[in-house]
Parts: C-alpha cells; structure tokens; sequence
C-alpha cells in the first residue's frame, strides 16, 4: 500500500512541476520549449503546449495559438520559429534567418501542422463553450489558410502527400531517415558558432557535418527570392515525404473537418475530404510491404528510405493504415520493444545506426508516445498503447520532464524543465 501512494505522490507533484515549468517558461502569450536552449516560440511545441495550458488555463491556451497564428506569412505559412524577443542564446537566430518581414520575425520554413489538432483539443475540452466559439471562429480561417499552403506550395504536383525541404520541418531533424538524403555537397558557409553546445553535451546533438548540410540549406532558400516556399520546392537538393509531417497533416485535416462541420463550412468540409482523399492515395506509395513498417520516400530519386523510425507508426495516428497494415506495424513495434526497456524508441533498436543517447537517432520522445499509443488505441491495441503509457509515466516519474529519454537506460536527455514533456504530462499521463 505504502509504495502505490508513493507512487500516486510522485505522479502529483510531477503534475505540479509541470504546471510550474510552463509558467516557468512562459514569456507572455507564448511559451518557450526551454530555456536557454530554445528561447523562442516553436511552432508544433506551442501547438502541443496549447494542450497542456488547458487543463489549468483556458485563457492562456488560446492565447498559445493566437500568439503562434500572429507570425503567419501572407501565403499561409507558419514558420517553425517566431521570434518574438532577442535572444544570444540560439543559433540560427533573427538575423541569419533574415527573412522578410511576414509579418514578424521567424524562421523560414515550417514544421508538423499540429495546430488543428489543439484547437480540436481545447474546442472540445472548453468549460467556457461560448468562448471556445468565439475563439474557433477566428482561428478557423487561419487553420485553412495553412493546410492550404501545405498543399499549394509542398504538394505542387498533386501527388496527395507533401514535401519537406529542410530537416528541421520533420521536427525529427537528425533522423537516420535523412542519411541518404542528406548527402548532397555542402556550400562554402560564412563561419558560424553553435549555441546548443553550450547546453547540451554534444553527444545528445546533431554533428557538425549535418550542421553544415542544415545551414547550405537555408542560405539556398534565403538567396533563393527570399524563401519563396513556391520557388523553394523546385530548387531543394532536398525533398523527402515525412512520415511524421504527413500523418499529422491527415489528422489535422480530419480535425479541421470536425470544426468546419461544427462551423457548419460545408464548402471548406467538401475542400478538405479531397485532401483526405488524396492524401489516403498518397500514403499507398511510403508503404514497404517487405518490411511491414511505412517509410519516408526520396522525392528527388523516388526511393524509400532505408530506416525504420518511429514516424513509421504514425499512420495509424492519422487512421490511414489498413487493419492488416496495422498489424505488421504492431508485430514491429512489439519486436523494436522486446529490445529496449523503454519504448518507443526513434529508430529500430536492431539497426547498426542506433544510438541511445542522440537525439532523434534512438531516444524515446513524449510527443511521439502520445501519438502512436493514441493510434493504437484506435485499431484495437489496448495493452500495446497502455505499455508505452505506462513507460512515459515511468520515464517522466523518474528522469523528469526531459526533452527526451535514453530507452535503454531511462535516463533523461537534452534540456530540462521541458515544455512539451509538461504538456503530455498534463493532457496525456494525468
Ligand atoms: C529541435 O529542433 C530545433 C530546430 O527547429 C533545434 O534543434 O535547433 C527538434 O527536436 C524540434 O522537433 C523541436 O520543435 C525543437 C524545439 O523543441 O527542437
């Protein structure tokens, strides 16, 4: 008896520390993913950390998707970053983004479309209904405008699934699923000095090499008109089909088709069941029969990457998989958890490349648990979404709200006092 109320103890002063770090790192109307570390407004960690407000501050959750919609470019992007406040402690800052201004600061590409998931989220959680509606009828036209962007300026040539450009829009940026990918020429880069190293142990961190690839990147899109994400998309030497970018894009599109439906949008509801339908298609081509598991697919060579990441999962999230594709996917995932003492781990534990403490090249990721256990639950796999449950809630109960987690181990990595860990403990694991 002791040791359960032990274990209930834990698990509320764990709900209190995560309501303290959002405070923590709130900096008026938007929340940062950490401090130090990451000193500005993310754009998929705000839509997360939407979640995690409301279960204590209504207010204060809209308001996370109203400060990240007020950087939206006039095509509808929403950048990856939004600087709002200076900040010495981030590299590549305000100043080497130099984008226009869009009509504030921010990065130049873009990252995982979460943000109608939130508004989902909060629309249907409201104590104040009458204020939720208020909120959704401002937020709705902006939601559209950015799911439009996706497949106006990502998805050009109709293929139903769109492209990232950049790593750093997977949100997974170090993915063993960019190793191919990623082996185009780097340019000659004016010097530049990394900040996240003074964080984090470099062993925790991307390379310098892919560093470098990251930066060639974004001095292409910049000389090129300006990150014109229209023009960007034909002149990318990279340009891959995310599996984690496009199941959350096909969620998204069925929970924006939620609220048009509420909103009673009947022409945006017909516009967006064509996405659907499109992107159910689509998904028909990241499939690897031998394997079992979806892949992110080359656009440039039309190839499937090699790597079996934990993005492989999140077709079910979206709800796009088959039944019997569901299975295969869960006879992998059992395997890939029958090896770590944690799930679920970002790469298949059994490829050479797997590495415990790297960032997106092995570590457990909250965010991640919450999707794929979430679309477990959907096809039918109870006891396979309440062990990675019951992992996160063990992972968080004993390393912290870490931004990620040794699978192998437990032990807690990258920053502390971590936004979005806070979040998923409090919308998820309470
Ligand atoms: C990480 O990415 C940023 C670049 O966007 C970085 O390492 O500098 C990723 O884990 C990304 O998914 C996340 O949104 C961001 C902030 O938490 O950090």
């Amino acid at each position: 008896h002791s040791e359960h109320c032990s274990e209930e103890d834990k698990r509320a002063s764990i709900v209190r520390e995560s309501m303290e770090v959002l405070r923590m790192n709130d900096r008026g109307g938007y929340t940062v993913p950490a401090e130090g570390l990451y000193p500005f407004q993310w754009n998929w960690d705000s839509a997360i950390v939407s979640a995690g407000w409301a279960v204590f501050d209504e207010g204060r959750a809209w308001e996370e998707l109203e400060t990240l919609f007020s950087g939206q470019w006039e095509d509808g992007m929403i950048a990856s970053i939004n600087f709002h406040q200076f900040s010495n402690t981030y590299f590549p800052g305000p100043e080497i983004w130099g984008t226009p201004d869009n009509p504030s600061k921010t990065s130049g590409i873009t990252q995982p479309p979460v943000a109608a998931l939130a508004a989902r989220f909060l629309f249907e959680n409201a104590p104040t209904p009458a204020l939720a509606r208020a909120k959704i009828d401002a937020l709705f036209p902006k939601l559209l405008a950015w799911h439009r962007w996706w497949y106006k300026a990502r998805d050009p040539e109709n293929k139903g699934v769109v492209a990232i450009l950049h790593p750093w829009e997977s949100g997974m940026d170090n993915s063993p699923a960019w190793d191919e990918t990623m082996q185009f020429p780097v340019d000659d880069l004016p010097p530049y000095e990394r900040r996240d190293l003074t964080h984090v142990d470099a062993n925790m961190r991307p390379t310098k090499d892919t560093y470098d690839h990251y930066l060639t990147l974004l001095y292409r899109f910049k000389k090129a008109h300006g990150y014109d994400p229209e023009q960007l998309y034909w002149i990318s030497p990279f340009k891959v089909t995310d599996l984690c970018t496009n199941s959350i894009l096909f969620r998204a599109n069925r929970d924006l088709r939620w609220l048009a439906l509420q909103l009673g949008k009947h022409e945006e509801v017909a516009e967006i069941e064509k996405w659907l339908d499109n992107g159910f298609e689509g998904f028909k081509s990241l499939w690897d029969e031998e394997a079992g598991l979806y892949k992110c697919q080359d656009q440039i060579t039309g190839k499937l990457a090699d790597a079996g990441i934990s993005a492989a999962f999140l077709p079910l999230f979206a709800g796009v998989a088959s039944k019997e594709q569901a299975a295969k996917l869960v006879k992998n995932l059992e395997r890939w958890l029958s090896k770590v003492k944690y799930g679920v781990p970002s790469l298949d534990p059994e490829d050479p490349r797997f590495d415990q403490l790297q960032y997106w090249r092995g570590p457990v990721w909250l965010i991640i648990n919450w999707m794929i256990s979430n679309g477990l639950r959907h096809y039918g796999y109870d006891d396979l979404a309440n062990r990675i449950t019951e992992d996160s809630i063990q992972l968080t109960n004993e390393a912290g709200l870490r931004e990620y987690f040794d699978p192998v181990t437990g032990a807690g990595c990258g920053g502390r006092q971590f936004s979005w860990t806070a979040a998923m403990c409090l919308a998820w694991l309470d």
